[in-house]
């Protein structure tokens, strides 16, 4: 019989305390494909010490530098320990081929596309990191910071309209993408992992922004974003 697998997340004050993209990305992958997994949950002050705990390996910063982060994910049913959403994804998809997410050799390209919706974020990360922070516990936030003010230079504040506009920018290049298949996926009628990518980021938005700025967002492209986030987390289950 199957074991469950073992998601290490991190935590935030919200209720359901979830919060991450990156550790969002794992969670719709798991729920999707119907395999059985608990959460562990980890401080975000407490993650370099937690996955350097159980073994995890480090993930790297932009500088090359070694930096423990999660989503970590544990497989009981096959001893793997692995590190980075994207590794997850692919490990995931190698060891339970059933309802593919990653389907026709696309890993090469949706890795690319999730690296061209990251840079549509990034001008606005100021923002979003500062909301970021005030979901976190104070140790929390105070790590984050340390961790986040190397790539973008303190002071953080959401109320730039400049940021959002920046943003706004972005999901309209995004928004031409789907425009170019019919269907409501980023590969028409296929369901893939570039649409989780698309819905986690979303969903961070959703869960960290005051909810006059998730409206406003939700507002763009004729609604389109949280109709996104509505059908994902519908077809991963978890809506
Ligand atoms: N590329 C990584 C990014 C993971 C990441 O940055 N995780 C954050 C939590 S959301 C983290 O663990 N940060 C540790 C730190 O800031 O020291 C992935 O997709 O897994």
């Amino acid at each position: 019989m199957m074991l469950p697998l073992v998601l290490y997340d991190t935590l935030s004050e919200l209720p359901g305390k979830n919060w991450s993209p990156s550790t969002a990305k794992p969670r719709f992958v798991l729920s999707y494909k119907d395999l059985p997994f608990v959460t562990l949950w980890v401080e975000y002050s407490d993650i370099p010490i937690a996955m350097k705990a159980i073994g995890a390996k480090p993930n790297k910063r932009r500088d090359g530098s070694d930096m423990y982060t999660v989503p970590v994910l544990s497989d009981p049913n096959t001893g793997a320990l692995i590190t980075d959403s994207l590794e997850i994804a692919s490990y995931l998809e190698k060891t339970y081929p059933e309802k593919p997410i990653l389907l026709d050799n696309s890993e090469p390209l949706i890795r690319a596309f999730g690296s061209a919706i990251a840079g549509f974020i990034r001008p606005a990360m100021k923002s979003i990191f500062a909301r970021t922070t005030e979901i976190l516990s104070p140790a929390s936030a105070k790590f984050f910071i340390g961790s986040h003010s190397a790539d973008a230079p303190l002071p953080w504040d959401a109320s730039y309209d400049e940021d959002w506009d920046l943003l706004e920018k972005g999901y309209n290049i995004a928004y031409e993408w789907y425009q170019k298949t019919e269907g409501k996926w980023v590969m028409g009628d296929t369901f893939s992992y570039a649409d989780i990518f698309v819905a986690c980021s979303l969903l961070w938005y959703k869960r960290v922004l005051k909810e006059d700025e998730w409206v406003r967002i939700s507002s763009w492209n004729g609604g389109k974003w949280a109709q996104v986030l509505a059908d994902v987390e519908k077809e991963c289950k978890l809506a």
